[in-house]
């Protein structure tokens, strides 16, 4: 990284992101039924303190004050998500009255000048749906494509920018495989099946969509690592970075880039669950790794931190940074998300550290953009649709929050950003996760990764200094 003044090209969008479970609360009004993190939400255990996102930070009555104070941050466009199950309540026919919040939201986002960039799902599947099978089931793939058709048709007039997934490792992995997301299911086969579904339902919605308006700039979200092994020159370091550079990134890049699945995951798959790994093959039906590779618009990249790995055991390490609130208190971690990863260990490098625990490490975004933009998606315009920071802020008298740190994360990932444009990536925006402090998983309300501040008693907000640091950035185009 260089110190000199990085500016921006015309055109680069700065904004930031939410997802609707996140924030919007009014989880059964206006028709809305129950997703899966309802119900998961409930479970005994599953979520610290056993918090909802019934109320959250209330956004679905407040949407109008929290749109003011993006104009007021300078923002150009906000990243949300629509609810399945507000669009189509238990995954079944449309809801007026739930689709015309997002009618609402979107004319209020617009009259703003903020460009409206939207995704369908991020991880709110419709119980009603779970309890058919969720996406271990292929019917959920049909259903997902109607309900994208939904929200088109509501919003398709004015909204440009539509992304299918949010992060599908995590709607597959981290929670049908590790069971610390909802729906809390624990099996390898499960969630093999899941991603492979999600990817399905990705493409047949891209097809969908682009077909009825060829227009549209259409993408998904994928959250990427960079894999380093503790010692190149250790066959076994070097196979514990392969291993979770395969089963985190190659595991959605290969067939939605090259339409193949990687066959050394698979193959390390296979060697731990035989079973899980000929089911799955079933499942994969003739054209659907075509579908998948349906040729895309755009790719956003969510980048948190890195891995440095190693095959020898660390002291005093236990679990993978990637645990989504094993060590958070959650006791529902039974496995790892990682199928076939028993001999990989984390190495704790003395890099600053989030309130997630998870590394502070700008230059892995620079590194996991020049490798999408050369080896993956040449080409394509690439987002960095979320990067932000967990830490235990305080609210001052006088309604101040000095979060220097998370202030200094983003400006640190700004210029990280910048470093891949220099190079000649073609990255166009960057959104910061998120706008609101919200609900984290499960993790409940204890972790706040906002640039502005809620008070979950008053839904009082406050711009964070983070937030100010931001908007100058956004203000002068250049960090
Ligand atoms: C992303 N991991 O989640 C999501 O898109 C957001 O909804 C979430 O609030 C944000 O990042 C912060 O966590 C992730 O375990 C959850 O590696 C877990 C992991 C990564 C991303």
């Amino acid at each position: 990284m260089n110190s000199s003044i990085r500016r921006f090209p015309d055109g680069f969008l700065f904004g930031a992101a939410t997802a609707a479970y996140q924030i919007e609360g009014a989880a059964f009004e206006d028709g809305r039924t129950a997703s899966i993190w309802d119900a998961f939400a409930r479970v005994p255990g599953a979520v610290q303190n056993g918090e909802t996102g019934d109320v959250a930070c209330d956004h679905y009555h407040r949407y109008r004050d929290d749109v003011r104070l993006m104009g007021e941050l300078g923002l150009q466009t906000y990243r949300f998500s629509t609810s399945w199950a507000r669009v189509r309540p238990d995954g079944g026919p449309a809801n007026p009255a739930g689709l015309a919040f997002y009618d609402r939201l979107v004319d209020e986002l617009l009259a703003g000048g903020i460009v409206p960039w939207l995704t369908l799902y991020h991880w709110d599947l419709p119980h009603a749906l779970e309890e058919t099978g969720g996406w271990t089931s292929r019917d959920t793939v049909d259903r997902f494509v109607e309900y994208a058709l939904s929200v088109h048709d509501a919003l398709g007039d004015r909204v440009t920018h539509w992304t299918t997934l949010n992060e599908p490792w995590c709607s597959s992995f981290l929670s049908y495989t590790a069971g610390v997301h909802a729906p809390g299911r624990t099996s390898v086969e499960d969630g093999i099946l899941a991603a492979h579904h999600l990817l399905l339902g990705h493409g047949r919605a891209i097809r969908a969509l682009r077909e009825r308006d060829p227009g549209l700039d259409l993408g998904i979200t994928l959250n990427l690592t960079v894999a380093d092994p503790a010692d190149a020159r250790d066959p076994d370091d070097a196979d514990a970075a392969r291993r979770i550079d395969g089963q985190f990134n190659r595991w959605f890049l290969d067939p939605l880039f090259r339409g193949e699945y990687p066959a050394d995951v698979v193959d390390d798959i296979r060697a731990v669950d035989p079973l899980a790994v000929r089911r799955w093959a079933d499942a994969v039906q003739d054209g659907d790794l075509e579908t998948i590779a349906t040729p895309l618009d755009c790719l956003g990249i969510n980048y948190y931190h890195g891995e440095l790995l190693s095959g020898t055991p660390q002291p005093g390490a236990e679990g993978t940074p990637h645990d989504g609130g094993a060590d958070g208190g959650n006791a529902r971690l039974t496995r790892s998300p990682f199928p076939a990863a028993d001999d990989v260990h984390w190495v704790e490098r003395g890099l600053p550290r989030t309130g997630m625990d998870w590394e502070v490490q700008p230059e892995g975004l620079t590194r996991v953009l020049r490798r999408i933009g050369t080896e993956y998606a040449p080409g394509i315009p690439l987002y960095v649709t979320e990067n932000g920071a967990a830490y235990d802020d305080v609210a001052e008298a006088g309604g101040v929050v000095h979060d220097a740190e998370r202030a200094m994360f983003l400006r640190e990932h700004i210029a990280a950003t910048h470093d891949a444009i220099e190079e000649g990536v073609d990255v166009r925006g960057y959104f910061a996760w998120s706008l609101l402090d919200n609900y984290e998983w499960s993790f409940g309300y204890g972790k706040r990764f906002g640039i502005v501040r809620v008070d979950y008693d008053t839904q009082r907000r406050i711009v964070k200094d983070s937030g100010r640091e931001y908007a100058r950035i956004i203000a002068a185009r250049a960090v």
